[in-house]
């Protein structure tokens, strides 16, 4: 059988957070940082509030030891808002309950708890955000939690801030019996203006998903493997 071997992992990314703090923008940059600056721009200034749930893939082939792993992340944004401004405004709750079929949305390789460093709000909702992945059983052993604080362009976020949000985020996998290492909780400082942070961030991820991820392997092997059966 042929040495070149196909695998390939995938696995589901959701950025949760309160409306405005830049999951959409964050998401459409992590899939593909190497943009001309009027894509940036577009992205920055057309990206539109969200009433539905958005879906990306991005797809990268990382090397381990000698294998090489084609890692497709997917990611499912869904809308900040949870308050029903106007009928024909959904909310995040009214989009998960049509989506929750999926089985995409059962475990979860990595949960981004997206905050704005410039309003408090949004950080002390990650704790309401958090709460909502638990219900949900989103989190696994193999889950990474990552916590972004964005917008880093505008306010720069204190250390110390940081570091309460990551322990109360520890203390709450403790709490809850989360089946996840206190090194699956991280923290990734990024802006979508200045574009720091969102290369480390989409490795980070692709990483996570290559080495932890569902596992397959692909046509290729299967093709050489039918083909030794046959001769
Ligand atoms: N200055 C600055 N603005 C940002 C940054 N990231 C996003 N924005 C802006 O923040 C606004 C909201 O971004 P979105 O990505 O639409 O936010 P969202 O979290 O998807 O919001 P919902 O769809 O309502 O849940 C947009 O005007 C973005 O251009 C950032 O890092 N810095
Ligand atoms: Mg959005």
């Amino acid at each position: 059988m042929t040495s070149e071997l196909k695998n390939y992992a995938t696995g589901t990314i959701i950025p949760l957070g309160d409306g405005f703090t830049g999951k959409s923008v964050l998401s459409r940059l992590i899939i593909d940082p190497h943009i001309t600056s009027i894509e940036h721009g577009d992205i920055l200034f057309k990206t539109k509030k969200s009433y539905n749930i958005e879906l990306e893939f991005m797809t990268e082939k990382i090397l381990i030891g000698d294998k090489i792993i084609t890692s497709t992340p997917q990611l499912y944004i869904f809308p900040g808002q949870r308050q029903k401004e106007n009928p024909h405004a959904t909310t995040f709750d009214e989009i998960l309950d049509i989506f929750d079929c999926f089985p995409a949305l059962i475990k979860v390789s990595v949960l981004l708890l997206v905050y704005d460093v410039t309003n408090d709000k949004t950080l002390h909702s990650l704790d309401t955000w958090l709460r909502f992945a638990y219900v949900k059983n989103w989190i696994f052993k193999d889950t990474l939690i990552i916590l972004v604080p964005n917008k880093v362009d505008l306010e720069r976020p204190d250390d110390k801030t940081i570091n309460q949000a990551l322990k109360h985020i520890n203390e709450f996998a403790k709490e809850h019996e989360l089946p996840i290492e206190g090194d699956q909780i991280i923290a990734i400082e990024t802006s979508c203006v200045s574009m720091e942070g969102i290369h480390n961030l989409r490795d980070t991820i692709m990483q996570w998903v290559a080495f932890n991820g569902i596992q397959g392997v692909g046509i290729k092997e299967i093709e050489e493997a039918s083909k030794e059966v046959l001769s």
